[in-house]
């Protein structure tokens, strides 16, 4: 997660920004160290000087010059700033992927309107495409981060905010929520995959196929599923269609579990089952009692679903 390492154009401008801010400040602290240094030295208490070294008062050059010297800095900070918060929030070009974030506490949720696929915590886009993303949030202030690749920007309820990069590398790339908005902010991780151009189209492909019926176990976790609470906040395509937690459509071709918290295996789900505020505090998904074999089955499902 370093801002150094930028992948995408978008990070690119940051970096740019900030390597003029950071060489800026380095000469200045290398002017005003060594003028210290000369002063200490050259000004230094020698024996037989006078108390009081001569005062001056009202030295007119002086003055203009330390006022005009920091407004030339200011100014050439100032100028590929602005320039970049132009570029940065120019109209997507017409060919970028529209996504829609929503920042939920504490997990993500990524729309692709276009391609009718759904996901959550870990969003897929293609390499060398402009991505557009249209973020928004129904509860508190997030923040989109994505140090390699893009942001920060908020995520603010009632409001629409826009981030377009292109990303340039296929790779896994992490984010963090990076605005503080309760207990498990801390735990509001995210995954982008940047996918080359023919993986990014097998993964939609992917997100749509129908799902094939489960057998045995599974079959008895999606009867589980089917018959709990689970219905009523999660969507499964063509099982149930609830809006308060992630999409499970295609649980398992994901790679971790609830934001980043944990990687996905049977052990892993079903203790998140059994109890999902035990590992993550204040857990917008209540514990529901299910037995060990319940849960066990029910992960045993949703892994199945891919
Ligand atoms: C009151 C609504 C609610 C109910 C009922 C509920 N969940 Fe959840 N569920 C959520 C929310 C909200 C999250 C996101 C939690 C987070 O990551 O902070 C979640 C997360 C999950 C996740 C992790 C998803 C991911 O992409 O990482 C799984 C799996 C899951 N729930 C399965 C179930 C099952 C199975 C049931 C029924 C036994 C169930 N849930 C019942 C709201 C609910
Ligand atoms: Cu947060």
């Amino acid at each position: 997660m370093s801002t150094l390492a930028a992948r995408s154009d978008y990070a690119r401008e940051i970096l740019h920004v900030y390597g003029i801010v950071t060489w800026v400040a380095i000469g200045i602290a290398l002017v005003v160290g060594v003028a210290l240094a000369w002063i200490i030295v050259r000004f230094r208490d020698q024996p037989g000087a006078s108390r009081v070294p001569a005062q001056t008062r009202g030295h007119t050059l002086l003055e203009i010059s330390w006022t005009i010297a920091p407004a030339l800095v200011l100014l050439a900070i100032a100028i590929p700033t602005i320039q970049v918060i132009f570029r940065t929030q120019a109209a997507p070009p017409r060919d970028a992927l529209e996504i829609t974030v929503y920042g939920h506490q504490w997990w993500w949720e990524f729309r692709y309107p276009a391609l009718q696929v759904v996901t959550a915590n870990e969003l897929h886009v293609p390499a060398g495409r402009p991505v557009a993303l249209t973020l928004q949030g129904p509860d508190v202030i997030h923040s989109f981060w994505v140090p390699r690749l893009g942001g920060k920007r908020d995520v603010i309820p009632g409001r629409l905010n826009r981030l377009t990069f292109t990303a340039e590398t296929p790779g896994e790339y992490r984010g963090q929520c990076a605005e503080f908005c309760g207990v498990s902010h801390a735990n509001m991780g995210m995954r982008v995959i940047v996918d080359a151009p023919d993986a990014f189209a097998r993964w939609v492909a992917a997100q749509k196929t129908e799902l094939a019926e489960p057998a045995g176990l599974a079959a008895e976790g999606k009867a589980i599923f089917a018959g709990r609470a689970c219905v009523g906040c999660h969507t499964i395509r063509g099982v149930s269609s609830g809006a308060l937690g992630p999409d499970l459509t295609t649980f398992g071709s994901r790679h971790t579990l609830a934001a980043g918290l944990l990687p996905i295996s049977v052990d892993n789900v079903a203790a998140w089952l059994k109890n999902p505020p035990a590992l993550k505090p204040d857990a917008k998904m209540p514990a529901l009692g299910l037995t060990d074999e319940q849960a066990r089955a029910v992960a045993t499902y949703l892994i199945g679903l891919k």
